[in-house]
């Protein structure tokens, strides 16, 4: 399935759209079975949301695609990076990497509210984030998107998601979020029930977050990639970035397109984006 002009329409303006049945079920079928190895071992970066005392379970984890080839053909073979290029105008998409979301039934930690792109060396307008559930999601556990925020003008200071502290040390260079939870009524906050193969594609610099998953006797598993278009560039932030990718060796003001973030579209002949230095290179290297 590919955007439709309404579909592209309505993520310039708000910031963010959902698109129905973008993935076959084979996608979705690659998809499930690494996101299920994963949960079941997971990966070195990641974390359980949830602290000792709370309810549930919530694991993050972070390029999936590095490790689980079933996650890195779902990068590289299904139509998400092509949907990326149709939203945000673009010749080329690159893939920056993916996030594991895994909530269990009668989980109530939320996912705070936060925009994505502060906590990356990416500067651009055209960089996006596609979020697809594995699991039907209504519209009490769905992901939320505040419209137009993307608009804004506004960076926020990211937070270490389980600690709440600041990323960057330099608390003036970035404004602080406004507590969107307690003034909800303000903003207009976008959200759906979903499908599997659905997906919701958002802009780096809309701000959303996610409702725990307390209202469902069913898991909230949800994986995130990340893509980079034309006018995207390696930037400079006030402190550590996280993730923290290392090895690449782009400087500051390069385009994000080089092997270590591949390529995916448009896909030409002979060339193998799941053989390209990201997934190969003994330098890779990549903290949280
Ligand atoms: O699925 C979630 O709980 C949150 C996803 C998210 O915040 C993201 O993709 O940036």
């Amino acid at each position: 399935m590919k955007p439709t002009e309404k579909h592209i329409e309505e993520f310039a303006a708000n910031g963010a759209v959902c698109l129905r049945g973008v993935l076959s079920s084979d996608d979705l079928e690659q998809l499930g079975r690494g996101v299920d190895k994963d949960i079941a071992e997971p990966g070195p970066l990641h974390t359980l949301q949830q602290g000792e005392q709370d309810e549930g379970f919530f694991l993050t984890d972070f390029c999936l695609a590095q490790r689980l080839p079933e996650v890195r053909q779902f990068v590289v073979a299904s139509p998400a990076a092509e949907v990326a290029a149709s939203l945000l105008g673009s010749a080329r998409i690159n893939f920056f990497y993916d996030a594991l979301w895994a909530k269990g039934q009668s989980t109530p930690k939320r996912t705070r509210w936060h925009q994505d792109q502060p906590y990356y060396p990416v500067n651009g307008q055209q960089f996006c984030v596609l979020w697809f559930p594995l699991d039907p999601v209504a519209k009490p556990s769905c992901l939320e998107l505040i419209a137009g925020s993307h608009l804004w003008g506004r960076w926020f200071q990211p937070e270490l998601s389980q600690a709440g502290q600041d990323l960057y040390a330099d608390t003036a260079a970035m404004e602080r979020l406004p507590d969107i939870e307690s003034e909800r009524d303000k903003y207009e906050i976008l959200s759906w029930d979903m499908e599997p193969g659905d997906c919701i594609a958002f802009h780096g610099l809309t701000v959303h977050g996610a409702p725990g998953n307390a209202a469902s006797d069913r898991a909230r598993r949800a994986v995130s990639t990340f893509w980079m278009g034309d006018d995207t560039v390696f930037a400079e932030r006030p402190g550590t970035v996280r993730p923290l990718f290392e090895g690449h060796r782009l400087e500051f003001g390069d385009p994000m397109d080089c092997g270590y973030f591949p390529r995916i579209w448009p896909q030409t002949e002979g060339e193998d984006p799941a053989q390209a230095a990201r997934f190969t290179d003994p330098d890779f290297r990549i903290s949280i």
